[in-house]
C-alpha cells in the first residue's frame, strides 16, 4: 500500500463545471502547503472561512505572458475560500485545507498543481476516507457506508447509507460482541483456573447465552436479502411476443420515452436498458425483442436481438412476462411461459383497456397471480410496481412485503462475516451440548474467538490490507 504519511491534495468536487469546485488538502504539511499558495498574511486560523486568492504555480506562472510584463494580478489563479479544520477535528482526522474555488476544471487543476508543487501528493482513490479509518474517525462499516451513499440512486438506498454512516449497525455489532465478549471472559477464567471447574460458567448457561447471541446474528442476517437489493439494485428484463407493449411498459416504468413504440410488430431489435426507481428499489429494467415463431421470417439483426434477449432473460433477477389480453394466446406465448417456468417472473397481461381474446383463467394453472395492466390507461401499474418490488424482495415467496423502514445490514461483506460468526458461535453450542459438560473450554473458546474475530473484521478492528485495498479502491479519487 502506498504511504499514509505524506500530505494529500485532491480535487474533491466532481468533474465538470460547477458553481463552486473544492480542493482537499489534508496531512501534517497540508497548512503549509495552504499558506504556500494562498496570498494570505495571516497563518490560516482553524475553522475560519479565510477569502483569498491562489498564486499560480512557478510554471503556470512561466507560461503566462501577463506573467512576464510582471504584473503582480496575474500571478493569482482565482478567489477562494480556504477552511482549515486542525486535527483531529477533521474529516480524515490529519489537518485539512479545503479550498473552494470557482468550479471550472481549468481553475481547479491549477490550484491542484499549485498544491502539488508546494509538496502534496495527489491523492489515490478513496485515500481521504481511508486515512479517516486509519485515524479512528469512521470505522470499516461507515467508510464502506460514505461509498454507498455517494453513490446511492434512490432515497432509500440514501437513507440506509446514512443510517450505516451514523453507525447504527456498528453500535448492533458492537452490542452483540459485548455480550459474546462478557461470556468468553467467564471462559477464559475457568481455563485460567482449572481448579474451579465450570466455575465461572454452567455449560447450560453458556449454550443459552449463545444461542441468544446466534439469534441475535441471526435478526441482522433476516433482513439482509433486502438489505443487498437495495444497495445494489436488481436487473428486471420484458419478455413477451412483438407488439405486445414491453416498450410501452418499459417507457412507462422508467419514466421516458426512452424505448420506441409503434404498432409495427419487430420494432424494438437492440437491447435496451434504463434505470428505475421502482418502490426504492433501483432497478435495471431491460428491454427486448419480441419472441417469435421458429418459422418466422426474420432478419439478421432481428435474430440477434432475439440472442440478447434471451441471454438478459437467462441473468435477469426477475423476468416479466408481458401477454396482449387483446389478442389469443398462441403457442409463442405458451413457449415463452414454458420457457421461463423456472425463473423468477410476473405475468402482465398488458392492453386490458382493450376487449378481452382469452380469459384469465386459462392462465390459473401456469401463474395464479396474473397482473392485468393497461399501459395506455395507466390501469394496475402502481400494483405492478409493489409486484416487482415484493417479489425482489421476498426471495420468489409471493405474497412478501417491502416493508418502508430501513434496514441494517446491505453489504456482501458483512453478511458473510455475519454468516461466519453464526455457524462459528452454532458449533461452540453444539459442542456444550454434545459434550454434556465434559467439554474443554479450550475448544468453545477457539470458536467463541472465531465469532468475535467476525465481528471485528465488519467493523475493521482487525482487517487484512488486501480487503482495505478492495474497499477504498471503489472510492473515487478525492473522497
Ligand atoms: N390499447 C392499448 N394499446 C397498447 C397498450 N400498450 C401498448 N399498446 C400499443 O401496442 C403497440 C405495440 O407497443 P410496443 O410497446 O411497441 O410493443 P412491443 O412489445 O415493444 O413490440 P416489439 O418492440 O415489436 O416487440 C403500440 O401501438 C402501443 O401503442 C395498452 O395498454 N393498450
Ligand atoms: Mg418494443
Amino acid at each position: 500500500m502506498f504511504s499514509t504519511d505524506d500530505t494529500i491534495v485532491a480535487i474533491a468536487t466532481p468533474a465538470g463545471r460547477g458553481g463552486i469546485g473544492v480542493v482537499r488538502v489534508s496531512g501534517a504539511a497540508a497548512r503549509e502547503v495552504a499558506q504556500t499558495i494562498l496570498s494570505i498574511r495571516q497563518p490560516l486560523v482553524p475553522r475560519h472561512a479565510t477569502f483569498t486568492h491562489v498564486k499560480a504555480c512557478a510554471e503556470d506562472r512561466a507560461r503566462s505572458l501577463v506573467a512576464r510584463r510582471q504584473d503582480l494580478e496575474s500571478d493569482f489563479v482565482d478567489q477562494v475560500i480556504a477552511t482549515y479544520f486542525e486535527r483531529p477535528a477533521s474529516y480524515t482526522g490529519e489537518d485539512v485545507v479545503e479550498i473552494s474555488g470557482h468550479g471550472s476544471p481549468i481553475v481547479l487543476r491549477q490550484i491542484l498543481e499549485a498544491a502539488m508543487q508546494a509538496g502534496a501528493r495527489l491523492a489515490e482513490p478513496g485515500e481521504f476516507t481511508l486515512r479517516a479509518f486509519l485515524n479512528g474517525r469512521l470505522d470499516l462499516v461507515q467508510a464502506e457506508a460514505v461509498a454507498d451513499l455517494i453513490e446511492a440512486v434512490t432515497p432509500l438506498q440514501a437513507r440506509v447509507a446514512y443510517d450505516q454512516l451514523e453507525g447504527t449497525l456498528t453500535r448492533q455489532i458492537g452490542d452483540i460482541d459485548a455480550a459474546l465478549f462478557d461470556l468468553v471472559a467467564r471462559f477464559e477464567a475457568s481455563v485460567d483456573f482449572p481448579e474451579e471447574g465450570y466455575h465461572f460458567v454452567a455449560p447450560g448457561t453458556a449454550a443459552a447465552e449463545i444461542a441468544a447471541i446466534e439469534r441475535r446474528v441471526g435478526t441482522l442476517l433476516a433482513d439482509a436479502r433486502r438489505g443487498r437489493l437495495i444497495r445494489e439494485g436488481a436487473e428486471v428484463a420484458l419478455a413477451g411476443k412483438p407488439n405486445v407493449g414491453k416498450s410501452s411498459l418499459f417507457n412507462s416504468l422508467v419514466g421516458t420515452s426512452r424505448a420506441i413504440v409503434t404498432s409495427t410488430p419487430g420494432t424494438t431489435r437492440d437491447f435496451i436498458t434504463e434505470l428505475a426507481d421502482i418502490d426504492g428499489i433501483r432497478i435495471t429494467l431491460i428491454d427486448t425483442a419480441g419472441e417469435r415463431a421458429p418459422d418466422d421470417q426474420i432478419d439478421e439483426i432481428e435474430s440477434a436481438g432475439l440472442d440478447r434477449a434471451r441471454g438478459a432473460r437467462s441473468v435477469a433477477d426477475l423476468v416479466l412476462i408481458v401477454l396482449d389480453r387483446s389478442r389469443p394466446l398462441d403457442e409463442v406465448d405458451c413457449a415463452i411461459l414454458a420457457q421461463t417456468a423456472d425463473m423468477r417472473r410476473l405475468i402482465v397481461i398488458n392492453k386490458c383497456d382493450l376487449p378481452e381474446a382469452w380469459p384469465e383463467r386459462v392462465l390459473a394453472q401456469q401463474s395464479p397471480c396474473a397482473l392485468s395492466v393497461s399501459v395506455r390507461t395507466r390501469q394496475g401499474l402502481d400494483r405492478l410496481r409493489s409486484a416487482i418490488a415484493c417479489e425482489l424482495a421476498s426471495g420468489g415467496v409471493s405474497g412478501g412485503e417491502v416493508p418502508r423502514d430501513t434496514v441494517a445490514v446491505t453489504n456482501v461483506r458483512h453478511i458473510e462475516l455475519l454468516d461466519r460468526a453464526r455457524t462459528a458461535l452454532a458449533r461452540a453450542r453444539e459442542a456444550i451440548d454434545a459434550s454434556r459438560g465434559t467439554l474443554s473450554e479450550e475448544f468453545v473458546l477457539s470458536d467463541l474467538q472465531d465469532a468475535r474475530n467476525a465481528f471485528e473484521d465488519i467493523t475493521g478492528k482487525r482487517t487484512a490490507d488486501d480487503v482495505l485495498e478492495h474497499i477504498f479502491g471503489r472510492f473515487c479519487i478525492g473522497k
